[in-house]
Order: structure tokens, then sequence, then C-alpha cells
């Protein structure tokens, strides 16, 4: 597939997507997410990629779908998934890590973009929001769901209801980004980050993400008896036997994703 909307690159073993559509501030359309769920499976199944990061531009992570290419759909175009729907969930199927790096803004789906991916690294410029509401729809791709679990439910209502934004410093102190940075480092520290991820057993990295994602999708007993089997099944693993190895050597461990 030919990419018009986002750019590719790899570094050492992380995969780094950019969005880029700057005069629309990222805007996401179908052809955007077609190329974006593209690229991160490729990347997925690619055994020297690690870690994956998506970027947007200094102005704007992205600034929602686009407004403008849904603006005339009717309710059969919108529910028959061909449009606006098709491919936001492809992201979900990636196994490996996925680090969102935001700056600028992120709103209404780039802010459910941001919120799919396992991690948001936030420069200090960011501004999250999902103001869906003040287009007279509301949220579509997660946003009442995830947000409230990641910010509180008071903060998600308030968010979602009165469409204002979030700066970097509340997004970080309710719990929606793992850390800030200085605009100008964004994409090192994400870059490093992935880079240090990358660097692990890649089926260890796999079964804490995939742990951790279940801690949404179940009790605290099962969430944590599901821990206990994944934990087990890492000493099935080479990889294991070599990382305890290199500590009691007094050595780093090279693994081999085994
Ligand atoms: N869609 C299309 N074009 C956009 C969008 C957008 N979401 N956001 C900005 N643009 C375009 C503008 O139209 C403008 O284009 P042009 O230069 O041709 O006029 C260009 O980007 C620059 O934008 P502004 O001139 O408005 O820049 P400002 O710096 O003045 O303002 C803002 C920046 C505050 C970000 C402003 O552009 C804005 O409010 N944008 C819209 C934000 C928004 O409402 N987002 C939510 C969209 S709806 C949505 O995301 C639903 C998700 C559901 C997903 C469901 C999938 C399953």
């Amino acid at each position: 597939m030919q990419y018009e909307n986002i750019l590719v690159e790899t570094n050492g073993k992380v995969g780094l997507i950019r969005l880029n559509r700057p005069k629309a501030l990222n805007a996401l359309n179908d052809q955007l997410m077609d190329e974006l769920g593209d690229a991160m499976l490729k990347f997925d199944a690619d055994e020297n990629i690690g870690c994956i990061v998506i970027t947007g531009s200094e102005k704007a992570f992205a600034a929602g779908a686009d407004i403008g290419a849904m603006a005339n759909y009717t309710y059969m175009d919108a529910f028959k998934g061909d449009y606006i729907t098709r491919n936001w969930e492809q992201i979900r199927h990636v196994r490996k890590p996925v680090i969102a790096a935001v700056a600028g803004y992120a709103l209404g789906g780039g802010c459910e973009l941001a919120m799919m991916c396992d991690f948001i690294i936030a420069a200090d410029s960011a501004k999250f929001g999902q103001p869906e509401i003040k287009l007279g729809t509301m949220p579509g791709a997660g946003g009442t769901q995830r947000l409230p679990r990641a910010v509180s439910k008071s903060k998600a209502m308030d968010m979602c209801l009165t469409a204002r934004m979030m700066d970097a410093a509340e997004a970080e102190r309710a719990g929606l980004v793992s850390r800030i940075v200085p605009a100008d480092k964004l994409l090192d520290e994400a870059l490093a980050a992935a880079a240090t991820i990358a660097a692990m057993s890649l089926p260890v990295v796999m079964m804490v993400k995939e742990s951790i994602n279940r801690a949404y999708e179940s009790t605290l007993a099962e969430g944590v008896q599901y821990e206990r089997r994944m934990f087990h099944s890492t000493f099935a693993t080479e990889d294991q036997k070599e990382g305890m190895k290199a500590f009691v050597d007094k050595r780093l461990p090279i693994f081999r994703n085994l």
C-alpha cells in the first residue's frame, strides 16, 4: 500500500509512524486510518520490530476525525461501517506495545486514538479533549469508555459534556499520560522509551501487555489468575533463563525472543 497520509520509518528496533496531514491538523479520514492500520499490522508482523511509536506534528497529534468528510454522512453511511468506523479497531489487534507521542491537539478521534495506544507520552504543549458534543455528535471510538477508566468518571463527564480541553499537566495528574517531556524532546524521549522496551524479551513484553489489558476486561480475581499463568509461562522461555542468569553473573542480558 502506498502511504499518502502517514510517514513510516524504522529507528533500530522501533517502528515510527507519523500522522501527516499537516494542513488539516492530521484530521483522521478513512484513507489515513486505512494506511495507519496497514502500517501497524506490518510492524506487528516484522520480527525486527519490538515497539511502535505513533506521533503527529508539533501543532497536532490529531485534531479529530475529519469533520468535512463526515459532515454529510447519513445514518446508513455511518452504520454500515464502510465509512468513519472502518479500521479504527485495527490498533487493538496489535500485540506489540504502541506508544502515542502527543504534542499539540489530541481532540475527538485524536484523543481516542492516543488512548487506544498502550501509553501516552505528552509534550508540555499537549491538549486533550473530546469536543464532539459541540458538533452535535459524540465520541465514537472509545472516548466515553476509555476516558473514564483513565481519568475518573467525573473528569470524563466534564470533558465530554463541556468539551473543554485538558492540558498536559492536568492530563498527567489525572493519569491519562504516563509522563510529560519538553516539546522539543518529545520524539527523542518516546523513541528512547520504545528502544528500552524493544531491548526486552519480545514474548515477555507481549505477555505483560496482554496481562495489563486483561485488567480492563476481567474481575480482579480473574485478572490475578491470568497474570499468574502468564508469569508461570515465562519460565518456559529461554529469555527468562538468560535474564536471571545475567543478573546472577552481573552482566547485561542478551534476549533472543525465544
Ligand atoms: N477535521 C477536518 N479538518 C480539521 C479538523 C478536523 N477535525 N480540525 C482542524 N481542521 C482543519 C481546519 O478546518 C483548518 O483547515 P483550513 O485551513 O483549510 O481552513 C485547518 O485544519 C487548521 O485548523 P484551524 O484553522 O481551525 O486551526 P486553529 O489553530 O485555529 O484551531 C483547533 C485548532 C482548536 C484544533 C480547531 O481546528 C478545531 O476545533 N478543530 C476541530 C476539533 C474537533 O472538533 N474534533 C472532533 C472531531 S469529531 C470526532 O473526532 C469524532 C470521532 C469519532 C470517531 C469514530 C470512529 C469509529
